[in-house]
């Protein structure tokens, strides 16, 4: 935890564990809002209890091929492809489960993803997981800095939209700002399991950045407001990010990171380059190739999981 905030030592000591809240611990009922669940409606230790690794991406449409095509035929035993659906409301968010695997979508941002990093991880306490297993990865798309549409990036540490390593947050008004990293034997691992994208230049570790817009926030000049910063400055800020180390730009890096150092439980972001932002704001790849290229972070996680699922 860096030292940019007014808490006194009593209040950190609070961000620094024990880390479940001792509220929601001790509640008779507790309302999973978001994922439309409760600890009444459903036996959450009987679905959930055997869950080793949760896999999270924006979109729910994604989170459904994940669990259908790429999880299913590995996982998915004897049980019957219709046998994939969706667990509790599907209104913000869909979470499926294939074998100890879970899919499950977050919603653009971090905002929206910390909702339901919140909820998933108490569904996970509820259903009394084994924490030392579990690890929780996010699979998404990003834009590339200095790496070419298509390439594979496992994020080492996020920065965010001005460049600073961690992730701030304000609750009751106070700012405080937190250092967050991947978990370096989860990204090694997943890096072992996916040799040959790695021996090709199609997969590779940086830093990320993650801002909470796509358009200004990530420097794009082509949203629909006139921007105050030129083409000449855009491209001056990307290179500065480039010297940093900084591979791709996202939305949800930071706060997912933050989340999961603070709870104490590994995790780590995996997501492909949709075209290289030193080059453009737009890309003109055609859609099959988009579709392809959005696709091997699954495929990647899933020889990951192939390795390490017990
Ligand atoms: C990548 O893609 C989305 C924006 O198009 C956003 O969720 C992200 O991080
Ligand atoms: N997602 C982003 O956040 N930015 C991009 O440029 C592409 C996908």
């Amino acid at each position: 935890m860096d030292k940019e905030d007014n808490l006194d030592r009593a209040k950190r000591a609070r961000l620094d564990g024990p880390h479940f809240s001792d509220v929601f611990t001790t509640s008779p009922t507790d309302n999973l809002y978001h994922l439309g669940m409760t600890t009444a409606s459903h036996d959450l230790v009987q679905l959930f209890g055997d869950t080793e690794v949760v896999c999270m991406m924006g979109s729910a449409v994604r989170a459904e091929v994940f669990a259908k095509k790429h999880l299913h035929p590995v996982f998915g035993g004897k049980s019957e492809l219709d046998s994939v659906k969706p667990f509790g409301t599907t209104e913000r968010g869909s979470l499926f489960k294939v074998g100890k695997v879970i899919s499950m979508s977050h919603g653009m941002g971090n905002p929206s993803t910390l909702i339901f990093l919140h909820e998933v991880a108490k569904l996970m306490y509820h259903a009394k997981a084994d924490f030392s297993k579990l690890r929780f990865i996010r699979l998404g798309t990003s834009g590339g800095v200095g790496v070419p549409g298509g390439t594979v990036v496992l994020t080492d540490q996020p920065v965010d939209a001005e460049l600073k390593f961690g992730y701030e947050h304000v609750s009751l008004g106070v700012k405080t700002r937190h250092s967050c990293h991947s978990d370096h034997s989860l990204n090694e691992a997943i890096l072992a399991s996916n040799k040959e994208m790695v021996e090709k230049g199609h997969f590779r570790q940086g830093h990320t950045m993650a801002t909470d817009d796509y358009y200004e926030g990530q420097g794009r000049r082509d949203g629909a407001l006139q921007p105050w910063y030129s083409e000449q400055e855009k491209l001056a800020f990307l290179q500065k990010a480039s010297k940093l180390g900084v591979v791709n730009i996202e939305m949800e890096s930071c706060a997912f990171l933050y989340f999961f150092n603070r709870l104490g439980v590994r995790a780590t972001i995996i997501a492909v380059a949709l075209l290289d932002r030193l080059q453009g704001d737009q890309h003109d790849v055609p859609t099959a190739t988009i579709k392809e290229w959005g696709e091997r972070p699954l495929k990647a996680v899933t020889n990951y999981l192939k390795t390490s699922v017990s």
